[in-house]
């Protein structure tokens, strides 16, 4: 383990840098992660090699740009299980492909009087979407509640889905709180009345084997900065009966078939949902980063970060000063931990962290229904990625408990 651990963190050079003198710890693996040389060496053999439009030159570069596109469409169809390439459209992030289903979808299928429901969860990108649908459509939005330990119970579920639902969008796992939701349960449910589940996977993607199969959703949206790969190329999963129902979201250049001066017909999926010049260099980022994920094994990944989550789960829960935010149960939840230190304002409690060298992230998380509905302003978030280890949360732990003497509190 301590080899494989030294191995894996070489690859990653922004983590062996000094912040404020001290040896980086990156806790904020949630907002994004770093890069594995694998990942940034291909985007500058890119670049150097073979730059060039794709799906429109007969040259041999553009050839190339288009075969590295599609082959990168091909390995995130294999990474979450989806039956056929034309499931998988590349988009900017979740939020991108968030909008997409919102005024593609949403609004050819919401009627007045209908029902959507989110949980209080939601991040933002999964909230403001569906907030403009029900308000251009009169629809309602509804929330699914927590209990106290973060979780949904079945009977919010039971009694906020119901026949006038036409929409379920939901995030898999929390970025505020770390909890994992129950999506089987959830989808079952929703479809016995012909409801559609859309998963908002940015949370999840990166830390779990997915399959969109089993998990038995509608469409499903993750971001690649959030898993190794660079920032500015995102995923949108859909059942390609459904993607095909679409209209495109955005018009112009490699999402046509004919144009006449007053009429286009549209190309077959997965173009008709892509247009202008598409972000090669970030897909080839994110098959780079799938392959580099696939080698170290997801199941490896998980173990790693359920382990680091449970030992900094416990190391927190004996310190008095701290109150943690979630649930407490390390198998409800992934490896994101949300906290504050009594009387201390998070974004303090951040600062003097990054005067030790460690990163993590305070405020609302773009969560703030769930900040008001736990009522309180922000919480500190530490979130773990597989190249993080027990040490660091040792320091981490070590350097919060110096948090509240240097604000003049006794201990
Ligand atoms: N959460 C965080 O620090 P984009 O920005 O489009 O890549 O991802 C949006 C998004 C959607 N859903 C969830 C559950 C998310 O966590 C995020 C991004 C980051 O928590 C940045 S705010």
């Amino acid at each position: 383990m301590q080899n494989f651990m030294q191995d894996i963190r070489k690859d990653f050079p922004a983590l062996s840098q000094q912040i404020n003198e001290k040896s980086l710890i990156y806790f904020d693996n949630a907002a994004t992660t770093h890069k594995p040389k694998q990942v940034i060496d291909a985007l500058t053999t890119y670049y150097e090699k073979f730059n060039a439009n794709p799906h429109r030159g007969a040259h041999y570069l553009s050839i190339k740009s288009t075969e590295i596109y599609e082959d990168a469409r091909e390995t995130v169809r294999k990474f979450i299980h989806a039956k056929s390439s034309k499931e998988i459209i590349f988009t900017k992030n979740a939020t991108e492909s968030l909008n997409i289903l919102a005024f593609s979808y949403a609004m050819n299928l919401v009627e007045e009087g209908d029902e959507i429901v989110v949980s209080i969860l939601e991040h933002h990108s999964n909230l403001l979407p569906w907030q403009q649908v029900a308000k251009l459509k009169g629809a309602t939005l509804k929330f699914l509640y927590l209990n106290k330990d973060g979780g949904i119970k079945d009977t919010e579920i039971e009694s906020k889905i119901t026949k006038k639902t036409k929409l379920v969008s939901i995030t898999h796992m929390s970025n505020a709180l770390g909890n994992i939701n129950p999506i089987e349960k959830i989808t079952t449910y929703a479809h016995q009345y012909g409801a559609k589940v859309i998963l908002d996977g940015a949370q999840s993607v990166p830390h779990m084997t997915i399959d969109v199969g089993k998990l038995g959703i509608d469409f499903m949206v993750f971001s690649g900065h959030k898993m190794l790969a660079p920032m500015g190329i995102g995923v949108l999963y859909g059942k390609e009966a459904l993607l095909k129902e679409m209209k495109p979201f955005l018009f112009g250049g490699n999402m046509i078939e004919y144009v006449y001066e007053d009429y286009a017909s549209f190309a077959e999926l997965p173009f008709k949902l892509e247009a202008g010049t598409q972000n090669v260099e970030g897909a080839l980022g994110l098959m780079t980063a799938i392959n580099y994920i696939n080698e170290i094994g997801m199941e490896k990944i998980q173990a790693i970060e359920a382990d680091l989550t449970s030992y900094a789960l416990e190391k927190l829960t004996n310190l008095d000063e701290v109150v943690l935010y979630g649930s407490k149960n390390s198998k409800d939840r992934g490896a994101v931990i949300s906290f504050n230190i009594k009387d201390v304002h998070p974004h303090d409690t951040a600062s003097i962290l990054d005067s030790y060298g460690v990163a993590v992230r305070a405020g609302h998380h773009c969560a703030q229904p769930l900040m008001r509905y736990l009522e309180i302003p922000a919480t500190t978030r530490a979130s773990f990625s597989f190249y993080n280890t027990k040490e660091e949360i040792d320091f981490f732990v070590e350097s919060l408990k110096k948090v509240r003497r240097w604000l003049g509190y006794g201990s």
